[in-house]
């Protein structure tokens, strides 16, 4: 066996020569570099015992057997024994599976892992993975896995993790039809014509990877729900799913529309108060549980962008999420209800509206309720504060929802570390009890002591090949993965993580793809909505610039609402003069953005109408500056590219040139965001672009008429 693997080392170059297609995403199991590493590795893994016996314990004897067989290229077999009297120098075990003596070792240690933490431990010479559950277990042999791929020692290794978050989840917006709303990665992976019947390798492959990341739950349906979910056709196949995904620890969850009643059974209303609407949906729940046993719960987005709700009978929204809570209750099950609740003809600020309608209902929910919140007050843009109903429910547990697929950020094609938007918002600092009340403590229920705490992450994934469109689309899907697990992560860590993982160990090419990556937040900010403008994309599909959306149905859908831009001034004036929405702040952040002086730029035009000639912080008026952030947004996209060119032989070629090629895309467009945007606003500013700023391509008349068919993702 030895000489075997010498000669492979000694003449191939693995890594180099094989086409990938990014199927495995983060869990590729890279071949060992060298003789070296892989020696230093080899006498662990060829001593694996793992203990004990359910279908979650053949998962794992699974992936280690991948792991190892990727490696080492197959030129080892893996050999995992199931006796407790062996020499292995791995141990993988629950606790109580773990013989005395080890436990004996590990003494008071063990007390501190709960329900799905896990310990790492090394000991006198072995290594030992335990933890109280068989799904603790997993997540152990994941991260010692990941510690192996990322070449990590294993003496002394000492790691004990709980998970910060209890649900931790992925929404995927896929309709039943296979489309997937704001999906950009091909079409739904749940084949529901298929099911019940075929299992594809697939939905194993997807339960692999959210269990190697910590997710343990997923939404199938989009929130724009069709009934027909509720069904027994369908409640059949998505019980074929929830088998599957069981012994990786996931849970599945269903979008209830809240008139089912009527649509499935012909119920004259709906109304969550209605003893019929309560039976209706208590004998609902009694027959999915019928079906799925561990079903987690509903997903509900109520009065919004045409879904119905208790709106339409004069209810709350309390009401018509206890309604449902009621009725998964004895089973376990919980209710996320959505926050993005908002009208066009409410005649308020549309930021301020969620929490004018959730802030008096404070308490009043049931106790199996969630209120999922969206990381800002509009809707997913590239820059927003944080939703301010996370500083106001001391008494509500609220999740996050992120938005992965990038509906507003380039979509597939555009590289922005997403992970870097996030932690932005979790390090918020709310003040809701003084100083130190970030969201991330909101959210882990540290603050306010939530009997549930969760976060979702709206899916990008599709049936692309590589999942996601964008193969660094696979790093936000792996970061919320692990911010979701502990909000307090460092993203520097998460992405060289990845990228280690997924591509290679080789340091040159870490270091530069790792700077690329965390710069992209910022660059893309700049390129698309500088100094706090937002909401300015194209209208329906959302792809590209739009700042001259205006008129059609709905105000609070056009660009104008929300800049606001004449001869004098852009931005919308959120003060105590304007809208107020400032006023749903902790006062803290009210003397700070309540003074356009003191608000950082970032946010300026969020908060305040300024006047195009104002001079601001950096010396600059209002329009240089705006001007020369799009030119620097440009900019940082071009570096983007030049510098992923450098690392062309550092890794495979076929994704080296996939990325390539949407870098190229990804200049392009912003060179569109910035010209468009600044002939636009430049009719309105009436001043010229200032020394450095490319002049645009085309006149704005060019931009104005410049159309697509079939944008994905409607
Ligand atoms: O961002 C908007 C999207 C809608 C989406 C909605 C929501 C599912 O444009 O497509 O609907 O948010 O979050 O409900």
């Amino acid at each position: 066996m030895y000489k075997i693997v010498i000669s492979f080392f000694l003449f191939i170059s693995p890594v180099l020569l094989k086409a990938n297609d990014g199927y495995k995403l983060w869990l590729q199991y890279l071949p060992f570099e060298n003789i070296a590493v892989a020696d230093y590795y080899r006498d662990y893994l060829e001593n694996i015992t793992l203990l004990g016996n359910s279908p979650t314990h053949e998962v794992i004897r699974k992936e280690l057997g991948i792991s190892i067989t990727g490696f080492f290229e197959g030129r080892t077999t893996p050999n995992i024994s199931s006796d407790n009297t062996n020499s292995g120098l791995i141990w993988i075990a629950k606790a109580e599976d773990l013989p005395e003596s080890f436990r004996n070792l590990l003494g008071e240690r063990l007390n501190e892992i709960n329900d799905e933490g896990y310990l790492i431990k090394y000991i006198q010479g072995k290594i030992l993975v335990t933890s109280n559950s068989d799904f603790g277990l997993l997540y152990g042999t994941f991260a010692l896995l990941k510690n192996i791929q990322t070449r990590g020692k294993l003496e002394g290794l000492d790691i004990l993790e709980n998970p910060k978050i209890k649900l931790r989840l992925l929404n995927h917006w896929d309709n039943l039809n296979r489309t997937v709303e704001r999906g950009y990665a091909g079409f739904s992976i749940w084949n529901w014509h298929r099911l019940p019947h075929h299992i594809d390798q697939q939905y194993i492959d997807y339960a692999r990877a959210n269990a190697s990341i910590g997710i343990n739950g997923a939404s199938v349906t989009n929130v724009n729900a069709n009934a027909l979910v509720l069904t027994p056709e369908y409640l059949e196949k998505a019980a074929a799913l929830a088998d599957a995904f069981r012994p990786y620890g996931i849970k599945i969850y269903l979008t209830a529309r809240f008139n089912a009643p009527m649509m499935l059974d012909n119920l004259p209303t709906a109304d969550p108060l209605d003893p019929r609407v309560q039976a209706w949906w208590k004998k609902k729940a009694e027959e999915i549980y019928s079906y799925i046993p561990d079903f987690g719960g509903f997903l509900v987005k109520a009065d919004s962008e045409g879904q119905p709700g208790p709106h339409n009978y004069s209810r709350t929204q309390a009401d018509g999420a206890n309604t449902l809570a009621d009725a998964v209750k004895p089973y376990g099950g919980i209710v996320m209800w959505r926050a993005f609740v908002y009208n066009e003809k409410t005649p308020t600020d549309r930021i301020k509206q969620a929490y004018d309608e959730f802030k008096p209902l404070d308490g009043k929910f049931r106790d199996n309720v969630i209120v999922q919140v969206k990381n800002g007050p509009l809707d997913f843009q590239p820059r927003e504060l944080f939703h301010p109903l996370f500083g106001a429910m001391p008494n509500t547990p609220l999740m996050m929802e992120f938005q992965v697929t990038k509906e507003y950020l380039g979509q597939e094609s555009h590289w922005v570390n997403l992970a870097s938007m996030w932690e932005e918002i979790l390090q918020s600092d709310t003040y809701a009890k003084g100083k130190g009340s970030t969201v991330s403590k909101v959210l882990d229920g540290s603050l306010h002591q939530y009997n549930l705490t969760g976060m979702a992450g709206v899916s990008n994934i599709g049936t692309d090949r590589n999942w996601t469109g964008h193969h660094t689309g696979q790093a936000d899907w792996y970061a919320f993965g692990k911010l979701a697990w502990n909000p307090e992560s460092n993203v520097g860590e998460i992405t060289e993580d990845w990228l280690k993982m997924t591509f290679s160990n080789d340091p040159d090419f870490v270091n530069s793809a790792k700077n690329i990556s965390l710069k992209s937040y910022e660059t893309l900010v700049n390129y698309m909505t500088p100094l706090g403008l937002h909401h300015i994309m194209a209208r329906s599909h959302h792809w590209g610039p739009g700042p001259w959306v205006t008129g059609g149905g709905r105000d609070d859908w056009t660009a104008t609402y929300y800049h606001r831009a004449d001869k004098n001034a852009i931005g919308f004036d959120r003060t105590e003069n304007g809208s107020n929405a400032l006023g749903q702040y902790a006062p803290e952040w009210k003397k700070v953005w309540g003074d356009p002086e003191t608000t950082p730029l970032e946010f300026l035009l969020w908060f305040h109408r300024v006047s195009w000639n104002q001079k601001l912080s950096t010396g600059n008026t209002l329009w240089d500056e705006m001007a020369m952030r799009y030119q620097q947004g440009v900019e940082g996209a071009r570096w983007m590219a030049n510098e992923w060119a450098k690392l062309e032989g550092k890794i495979d070629q076929e994704r080296y040139s996939h990325i390539s090629s949407f870098l190229n895309i990804q200049v392009k467009e912003a060179e569109w965001w910035r010209d468009s945007c600044l002939l636009y606003f430049g009719q309105f500013s009436g001043r010229p672009l200032p020394k450095g700023v490319e002049k645009p391509k085309h006149d704005l008349e060019y931009y104005l008429n410049f159309k697509r068919n079939f944008v994905p993702g409607i």
